[in-house]
């Protein structure tokens, strides 16, 4: 038996939460037409602050023991590679402080990462010239996908730990992405593989009606309806 194969999980996908996330899509949900500043506001337009950290995935969640644990890293890449936990956690880590913001409207300030950097990867791997689209792809069969520079950003980590403890399994243990610029479904958790590609291969959010680049500072939260016109422009945009 492959070691992956003897990857279980508990729940269920919770097909009516898909269902209900399609609609919002198709609805236009939670728009308010309006822009942020990120340099002048800590909350994205359209988003309320919380002081506990929900849980959001899509009701299925794999149980991923450290030693059954694998990384690869592939596709359009100089040096592909695949780590074990170990290998992975002796790579240099950082320590960041990022906020979250969920396209349900939630975001959450000041979380504590322990991780390694994409641009410690980008470095081991070296990204062929044709590389543009980084998709990652899940334990539990999620995918999303982001362009290489949003990936190269210096606030992105493969981050294990939070608030100084291990990310328990609900969030995403052993090792989940973070990139704390843009809504959180581009955060994948339980990452399986890193696939760098020339073509860009929308995710399991971005085929449903949420949007391909997810700016909340741009309310990019869906591909479909686009937002109202703001009602007061704001001058300083
Ligand atoms: N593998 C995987 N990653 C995922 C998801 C998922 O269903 N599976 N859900 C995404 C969504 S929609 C959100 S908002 C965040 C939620 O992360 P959290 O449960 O740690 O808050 O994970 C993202 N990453
Ligand atoms: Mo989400």
């Amino acid at each position: 038996m492959a070691d992956e194969d003897k990857i279980t999980g508990t729940g269920q996908i919770k097909d009516k939460l898909i269902r209900t996330k399609e609609a919002w899509a198709r609805e236009g949900r939670l728009l308010t037409g309006s822009v942020g500043d990120p340099t002048r506001d800590r909350l994205p337009p359209g988003q309320r602050e919380v002081k506990d950290w929900p849980v959001l995935d899509m009701g299925y969640q794999p149980t991923i023991p450290n030693h059954l644990w694998r990384l690869t890293i592939d596709g359009l890449v100089t040096t592909p590679l695949t780590w074990t936990h170990a290998d992975f956690m002796a790579q240099p880590q950082v320590d960041l402080v990022t906020d979250i913001h969920c396209v349900t409207q939630w975001s959450r300030y000041d979380n504590h990462w322990n991780g390694i950097t994409s641009a410690h990867v980008l470095a081991l791997v070296q990204p062929k010239p044709a590389a543009k689209h980084v998709i990652f792809h899940s334990y539990d069969g999620y995918t999303t996908n982001v362009a290489l520079d949003v990936f190269a950003a210096p606030d992105v980590l493969l981050a294990h730990s939070w608030e100084g403890a291990p990310l328990t399994k609900e969030h995403g243990g052993p090792v989940r992405i973070m990139i704390p610029r843009f809504y959180f479904w581009k955060s994948a958790k339980w990452i399986k593989r890193i696939e760098f590609s020339a073509e860009d291969k929308p995710g399991f959010w971005e085929v449903r009606g949420y949007h391909n680049t997810a700016d909340p500072w741009k309310e990019d939260r869906y591909s479909g309806p686009e937002a109202p016109e703001p009602i007061f422009p704001n001058p300083d945009i």
